[in-house]
């Protein structure tokens, strides 16, 4: 794998906004300009916050962090699905770091608490006319003070205020979340995605889960989710004993 960006985050690159649409579409905006990798954008409060699919995701004023980064790796193209682990690794370690619980990976992109998510993550590439990866936007939501009513009927979700009864600074979360990013994303750079893989199986609850694998909503594939590969595609056996590998689509696990 061959990047020219150094990998290194900058922590004086960030740009605040009161008020985004969604932060991952500032983002995808400033990089078209030409904004350099390394560049953070965040927003207290996103009016209209996307998940994948166009989903929604909530990001009520001041309760959370909605931010994103503009990477420009030089990375050819299969490799992509890679940043979108690299993130939620580095998610689950510094909510770890920060708040002494055990956070697990859902794959390939959500990070839980007790079976509740906390943070969402929402990668978005554009590609140079070589299939290379021209800019990424990775877009991260983490539900800092949310309480149970500021969720409604979201009941799948918890933010850390609800499991640990502490009100984080956004400050001290971006930062823990930056300094832990910028150490993998540039052992990345130079060392590969193998020990970024490691971390990634041991922080996950997907492995050895019965998964259904679904892409846009249809179901496609169901069996035992087995490892994941050197490339971050995940293994799964279904019923039959056949492996298939999944880059892409989602996967809906019964219990995580
Ligand atoms: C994601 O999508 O989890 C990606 C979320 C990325 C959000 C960040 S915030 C900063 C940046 N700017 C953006 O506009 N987006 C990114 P997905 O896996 O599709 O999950 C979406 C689903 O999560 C929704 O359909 C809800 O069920 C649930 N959800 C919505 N808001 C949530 C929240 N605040 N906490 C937990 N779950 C939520």
């Amino acid at each position: 794998m061959k990047m020219a960006e150094t990998g290194t985050i900058l922590h004086n690159q960030i740009q605040y906004y009161e008020e985004l649409a969604s932060t991952n579409l500032k983002a995808l905006e400033l990089a078209k300009q030409g904004a350099a990798g390394g560049t953070v954008v965040v927003a207290v409060r996103q009016t209209a916050g996307r998940g994948r699919m166009r989903r929604k995701w909530e990001s009520p004023e001041g309760k959370g962090l909605w931010f994103s980064m503009i990477l420009r790796p030089t990375i050819a193209a299969e490799y992509c699905a890679q940043i979108t682990l690299l993130a939620a690794v580095a998610a689950a370690q510094a909510l770890q770091r920060l708040t002494d619980k055990n956070f697990s990976i859902k794959w390939p992109n959500d990070i839980m608490l007790d079976g509740k998510k906390i943070c969402g993550i929402l990668a978005e590439m554009a590609l140079a006319a070589d299939g290379s990866i021209e800019y990424a936007v990775v877009g991260i939501g983490i539900n800092i003070n949310m309480s149970s009513e500021d969720f409604g009927a979201l009941l799948t979700a918890t933010s850390l205020y609800l499991a640990t009864g502490i009100e984080y600074e956004h400050e001290q979360v971006l930062k823990a979340f930056l300094d832990e990013f910028s150490l993998l994303y540039s052992h990345w750079h130079s060392c590969g995605f193998a020990s970024i893989r490691q971390a990634w199986l041991a922080n996950s609850c997907t492995l050895g889960q019965k998964v259904i694998v679904k892409d846009n909503d249809t179901e496609i594939y169901s069996g035992i989710a087995e490892d994941m590969d050197d490339y971050g595609s995940l293994l799964v056996r279904n019923a039959a004993g056949k492996i298939e590998s999944f880059d892409f689509g989602e996967i809906s696990i019964r219990s995580c």
